[in-house]
Formats: C-alpha cells, structure tokens, sequence
C-alpha cells in the first residue's frame, strides 16, 4: 500500500487529503495532517472519493447520440473531428455568436479547461461565455463595481471583532471559512469575534453567533437598510474613515431614514432587542467584515443586499488599513499593489453584449444565465445553437421543463463528464473526462476566484502543486476539458492564446504554438507564469506550504489617490425605496392558497448535482425540513410524502423535522431529481426543486437571476409512511 498526498476538489475548500492506493485501487481517503492551515479536516465527500472515483457509471470512452437516442463510443479522435466539422457548419450559416459555452463547477477538476475554452470563444469571435456565477451570487461583484473597491482589501480575520454573516453557513458549505470552518469559528469565538447571523434557520454557523437574528426569507434588503440606520442614530459612523473615503453619506441616511427598527422588526419577523444588539456589536467593532452566502442572493435583490452590506463596512472603516496584513495575499498568481484607498466605482452594466431575451444583457458578472434557455429558442438572430457545457442545467437551473426543452433544440451540445448524468443526457456528445485524481491540482485557481468572490482563497499565503495521482483506467480513451477545445481549434485553424489575467486587472495574452499539443503540466506552467513564487518552489512542497515571501502588507495611499468609495448609488438607492414602498407581504407572495416560504439550503453530503458515491446520504432523497409545530399543524411525521407545490410546479417531498427552522419556512436542497436512464422513484432519488422555480419570477433587472429561495409554497398530504 501506498499513501500520497493529494487534494479534494469536490468542493471550493480543495482540502489536503492523503490517498491510500492499493496499485490502482483507491483505499481511503483521510485528512493530511502534514499539510498547514486545514488541521486534517475532511468531510463525508473527501472520505468518499474511494467510492467517487471507482463509480460503476463511470465513462471510460466518449459518447456519441444518434438521431434515435440512442448511444454508441466514440474515439477521441473522431469526436474531434465530427465536433470541428458540424461547428464549422454552424458558424458559417449563422455567425461566431451562435457558438455559446458555459463554465459550471464541474470543471473544479480540469485546471486549464475554463481558460481554453475562453480562449476558443474568442478565436471564433464569440463573447456568449456563461457560468454558474450569475446564478449563484451575482451580486456581489455588482455590488462591488457600484460602491468601488477598496485597494487595500478586506480585514483580516486575526483582526476581526465582528463578522456579519448573511444567509450563508459555513459550517456545510465552508463558504466563507475554507479551511476546517467548525474550527475557524470557534477560533474566531474565542479569539473575541462577535458574530451575527441573519439566516431563517439556527444553523451550525449561528450557534457560535452573539446575535442571531432569525428573520423572515426575503427581508435582507430590510434588516440590513435597518442596521444602517441604527448605525447613524446611534453616532456609529467611523467619521474619520467616511470624510477621508466615501461620498453619499447623507443621502444614503436619508434613505434609510424609513427603516425604523419597529418597521424593520414588524417586517421582519424579528424582536427590537436583537436588532439594536447586533447595530451596538457593529459598533464597537474597531475591526470587521461582511459576508454574504446563497441565501441573501436567492431570495431576490442580491446586488442591493450585497451593497448594503458593503456600506455598512464602509460607514464603520472595516477596510484593511495601512500596514496591517493583507487577508488575500497573492502567491501563486502575480504579486499585488494593495493600497490603503478607496477605488473608484465603476459602471457594472450597459457595456456589453445586450441579449434578445426579456433585455438581459452582460453585467461584470458576466453574460446572464437566465438568458441561455431563451437564447437556445429564440428566434431572433442571437440564436445559441452550439453550446460547450461544463457544468450542470437539469438540476441547477431554474424551471427544469424549459431547461430541457431548450437543450434539445441545440443543434450541436457538447458536455463533459464522468458519467451520464442528469445535463449529459442531453448532450450529443459526451465527453469522457478524468477524474479528480487523474489531473494534477494548483491553489493559484482559488487565488483567481478570491478576487471576484471574498468567499475564497486563503488568509495566509498557502499555496501548493500536486501533480495527478492516477494514470486513466487502462483501455480507455478521455480527454481533459482543454484537450478537446484546442484540439477543435487546430482542425478548424484557429489560433489561440492563453488570456492570463495579471495582478491589477491587466490582461496578457500569450499565444500556443498551435503545430503541438502542450500536456497539463505545460498548461499550469503557463497558468503560473509571473506569480509571486514560481511554481518549481512550490513543487517542492508535496503538502502545500506557508510561503513567507509572499506575505505582504498594505502600502499607504497615493497622494494624487481622489477616489471615493459611493454610499449613495442612484440605481441601489431606487431599489432600496422600493422596498420601503412596497406591501411587504404582497411581495412574499405567501397566502392562504401559498402558505409556506421554502428556503435554499445545502448538505453536508453533496455539492450542487456533483456525483453522489453510493451510501454517502442516509436516505438517498433530498427531505423537506420542516417546523415541528409546523408538521404538528399538518398531522405530518418524519418521512411522510407530501406534494410540494409552487405557483410554477408541483414536486414530491418526504418530510423531516428540523426545530431550528423558523416557523412557516420550510427547506430543501437542490441537486437532486430524477437521473437517466432509471424509472424515477422520489423516495431513491429526490426531488428538483428547480422544477418549482421560474426565470419570471421576481427577477433582477440587470443579471436576470429570479427568485430561488423565500419562494411561496404550499404542502400537500399525501400518504403516511407505513
Ligand atoms: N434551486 C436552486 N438552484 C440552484 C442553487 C440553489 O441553491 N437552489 N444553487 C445555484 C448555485 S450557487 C450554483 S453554483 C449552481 C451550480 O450549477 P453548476 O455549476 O452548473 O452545476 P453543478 O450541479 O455543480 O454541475 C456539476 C455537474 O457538472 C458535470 N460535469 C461537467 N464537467 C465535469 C467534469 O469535468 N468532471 C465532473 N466530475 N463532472 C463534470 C457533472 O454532470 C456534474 O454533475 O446551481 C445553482 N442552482
Ligand atoms: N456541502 C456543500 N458545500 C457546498 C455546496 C454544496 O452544495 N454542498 N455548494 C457550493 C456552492 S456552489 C456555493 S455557492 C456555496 C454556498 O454557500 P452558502 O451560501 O453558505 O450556502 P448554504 O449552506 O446553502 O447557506 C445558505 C443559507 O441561507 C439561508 N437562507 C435561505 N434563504 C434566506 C434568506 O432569504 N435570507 C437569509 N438571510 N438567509 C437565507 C439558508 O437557511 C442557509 O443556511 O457552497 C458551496 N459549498
Ligand atoms: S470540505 Fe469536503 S468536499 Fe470540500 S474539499 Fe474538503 S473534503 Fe472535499
Ligand atoms: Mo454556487
């Protein structure tokens, strides 16, 4: 037996694990003590890569569907080819535009698939680039772009005496805190920080909170205007900080002047007491940051909770300051200028490519998800009909009917992946890719997502190379996702280039000598080029490493520095006014024929629709958790079926009770439904929950994401369990 370092992708944590091999056979999976900062942590999912990686499903070859449906092996070589052939066709009868990608977390995996196939795009001519990103948490770079960036970056977390954390929960997702979380909190609550916790649920994170403020789904626009508020009445403002960097301070008072805290608190579900302590812990902070998880971007106005959250920090100085220790220090990526100043905002929309569909157009998010169903139908002539998917759709994306109809008017549909899964089913070509322990891993990815998402990245400057562990099974033929788009350009004779993006925003472009294929160590050498400590360094280092050199400090302003971070944004203030103006309770949509408001949440036992390894989840289906009371009311017990309906759609459910959920919510975890090739049996494989969701329900003006969570449902008996 063998035991090797490696690292779990199958979430944002990418833990250090060690790997028992027994030849090829993959033993077990246990935490890597050797390794810093993650003290040996795993969860159910690392333990169960054994099972992940020797999957029965697992595709060996690719495949090919034929006009009947059904589907035979295809060489990698022919693939390309047939790929390259019905792509030229495509883009010759209707425009590079017609050819549309889209980067979901499957590609956690493949380190230089994302940038390939960014690269292929922009050799065709084609900006339709898609992720997961604008379903998922838009708005905080939204946010980030309207109130301007401060250049010395955010706090750090030795220095933290508050941390607001707003419908997220680490302690599963490890967004937010990705190394060993559990540990980090109680560190965190040791260490002196008071945390509060907005989140309709006593979650695992809000147990270490000193105020938990339990409030109704939808209402974070509310508390969080409500804290401000209370922030300028009770003298709260960091003044110096505001003179110094800020602009609108007074307008943004008097627009919050309306969330009074017993209009905030009747709103909200909540008591005055708790608001007024979380408003004094804000306060007294010297040093704090925000964080904002799923729950306050699903429910509707994402970017205005983000923004909100961004001038509380703002209004109380919580930005790194001069000389104090950068929190996302760059090590395997170039070295950074962090400067203790406010950026300029910056526009967020309106320059870019503005779609035919319900006027979504491209927002510094990216392109908008919510336009790629109705793109794949449209008529009009920005029509996608080729479409490179690296993610999931069938679970992840709102209304499932109209996901799947979308995608079988593809022309061409190309998607990667280890099994026929619930999106690949769809595909007419699937390709068979490696697995996690067969491609080699690099932490300056998770560097690049720290940048547009604070919910990432390491505090300390952590960095590490692991090369792949695993040769593929023997006899089968897989191509890693950038295998497949650089071998289509060389057919089509496009040129492309890695697009490297540097440490202030700049952008270099290095092209591939494309008369020879580079290998995935080539790809991550280039990946690399310019960071802080080159990667032969941090090769030597098989359990990844502390690197001194790269920690870095924030330098003091510029002199000619006149930016002014905008606590007033006309476009965030006017959507601010409209929740005040609002019937609240007309917008919940909750009411006699909808009773309930059911709430995203996530499980420690899956990521998103990744692969579940048989017996990792206790009962195979995702259950509706419910109030006791609430099932009281019902006569419902723990595992009874009940239909789970929505304005939009009707899903089985089976129950269980959860004590820590406010009354009237009810919760339940996407991801899971009805898989290929199986008759569906709800009990064995769950429910979509997207199947009650619609991309016309509440959505945002700008990035188009509707509402996902806090949305009105009601229950259905339908049998006891025997
Ligand atoms: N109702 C509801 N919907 C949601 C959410 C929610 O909370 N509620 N959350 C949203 C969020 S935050 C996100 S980020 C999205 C997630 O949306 P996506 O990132 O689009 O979807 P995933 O489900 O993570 O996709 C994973 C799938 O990608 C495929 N795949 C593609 N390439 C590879 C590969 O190279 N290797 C492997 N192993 N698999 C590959 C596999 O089928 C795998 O199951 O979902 C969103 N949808
Ligand atoms: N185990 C596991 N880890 C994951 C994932 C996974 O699927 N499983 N997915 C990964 C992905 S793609 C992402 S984006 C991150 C997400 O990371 P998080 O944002 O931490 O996601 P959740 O754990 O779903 O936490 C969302 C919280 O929001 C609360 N909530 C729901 N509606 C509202 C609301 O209206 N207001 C407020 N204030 N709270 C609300 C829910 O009760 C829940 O506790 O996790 C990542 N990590
Ligand atoms: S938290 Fe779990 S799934 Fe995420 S990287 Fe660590 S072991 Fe893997
Ligand atoms: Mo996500």
């Amino acid at each position: 037996m063998d035991k090797r370092p490696h690292v779990c992708r199958n979430c944002g944590s990418i833990c250090p694990i060690m790997v028992t091999l027994d030849g090829e056979r993959v033993v077990k999976v246990e935490g890597d003590f050797d390794a810093p900062l993650y003290r040996g942590y795993t969860c159910p999912k690392g333990r169960a890569i054994p099972t992940e990686h020797h999957n029965p499903r697992r595709l060996l070859h690719s495949l090919k569907r034929l006009p009947d449906g059904s589907r035979i092996p295809i060489s990698s070589e022919q693939l390309v080819e047939e790929i390259a052939e019905r792509l030229e066709r495509i883009i010759d009868a209707h425009g590079p535009q017609s050819v549309a990608a889209y980067l979901g977390n499957g590609v956690a995996s493949q380190p230089a698939a994302g940038g390939m196939m960014i690269s292929m795009l922009a050799a065709i001519g084609s900006r339709m680039m898609f992720s997961s990103g604008t379903i998922d948490q838009p708005g905080l770079v939204i946010a980030n772009a309207l109130h301007g960036h401060w250049q010395g970056g955010r706090v750090h977390p030795d220095q933290w005496d508050t941390y607001l954390m707003v419908g997220g929960n680490p302690v599963v997702s490890k967004q937010h805190l990705p190394q060993n979380p559990a540990w980090s909190l109680k560190m965190l609550e040791e260490g002196g920080t008071q945390m509060i916790v907005i989140d309709p649920r006593y979650t695992e994170t809000a147990r270490r909170a000193a105020v938990h403020l339990q409030a109704i789904p939808g209402e974070d626009p509310t508390v969080l205007a409500g804290l401000i508020h209370l922030i300028f009445e009770m003298r709260g403002v960091n003044e110096d900080f505001l003179n110094e960097n800020t602009q609108g301070a007074a307008t943004l008072r008097e627009a919050v002047s309306g969330f009074t805290p017993d209009y905030v608190c009747a709103r909200a579900g909540l008591e005055q007491e708790q608001l007024i302590a979380a408003a004094r812990i804000l306060i007294a902070a010297d040093r704090g940051d925000s964080a904002l998880g799923v729950g306050a971007s699903m429910a509707t106005r994402g970017t205005l909770s983000s923004y909100l959250a961004l001038c509380i920090q703002s209004l109380r100085g919580f930005w790194a300051r001069e000389g104090e220790q950068i929190s996302r220090p760059k090590v395997l990526t170039p070295r950074r200028d962090w400067r203790a100043q406010p950026g300029a905002p910056f526009p967020a929309w309106g320059f870019g490519l503005q779609t035919s569909v319900r006027g979504l157009q491209q927002t510094l998010a990216g392109m908008p998800c919510a336009a790629l169903p109705g793109l794949m139908t449209t008529d009009a002539p920005d029509r996608i009909r080729a479409f490179f998917n690296h993610g999931g759709a069938y679970y992840s994306w709102p209304d499932t009917e109209n996901t799947v109809k979308a995608l079988s008017e593809l022309d061409l549909h190309v998607m990667h992946d280890v099994e026929i899964a619930g999106t690949s089913q769809y595909a007419d070509y699937i390709i068979a890719t490696y697995d996690q322990l067969e491609t080699p891993a690099i932490s300056g990815l998770n560097e690049n997502v720290g940048d547009i998402h604070p919910g990432y990245d390491w505090h300390e400057p952590y960095a590490f190379y692991r090369p792949a562990l695993l040769d593929p099974p023997e006899g089968s033929d897989l191509m890693e996702g950038w295998q497949l788009y650089f071998r289509v350009a060389q057919k089509l004779g496009l040129d492309l280039s890695f697009i490297q993006y540097g440490g202030d925003g700049g952008q270099a472009t290095i092209p591939f000598d494309m008369a020879r294929e580079p290998n995935s160590d080539e790809m991550i050498e280039m990946m690399c080029q310019g960071s802080a400590v080159p990667l032969d360094q941090i090769k030597q280092h098989p359990h990844g490493a502390i690197f001194e050199e790269a920690r870095d400090w924030v330098k003091p302003r510029e002199a000619n520095c006149a930016a002014r971070l905008q606590l007033a944004d006309p476009v965030m203030l006017e959507q601010l006014a409209e929740v005040r103006g609002e019937d609240s309770r007309a917008r919940t949509k909750v009411g006699d024929d909808y009773p309930f408001q059911l709430v995203c949440r996530r499980i420690q036992e899956t990521t998103n629709s990744g692969i579940k390894p048989e017996g990792i989840l206790k009962s195979g289906y995702n259950p509706l958790w419910m109030n006791p009371l609430d099932m009281d009311r019902l006569e419902l017990n723990d595992g009874d079926e009940v239909e789970l309906s929505s304005r939009y759609g009707a899903i089985p459910a089976f129950v269980e009770h959860e004590e820590t959920l406010r009354e009237g919510v009810v919760a339940m975890t996407h991801g899971f439904g009805a898989k290929p090739s199986s008759d569906y049996d709800p009990r064995r494989d769950g429910s979509n929950i997207n199947l009650l969701l619609s991309w016309d329900d509440d959505p945002d003006p700008y990035h188009g994401m509707p509402r996902m969570s806090a949305v009105a449902v009601a229950i259905k008996v339908k049998a006891a369990v025997s």
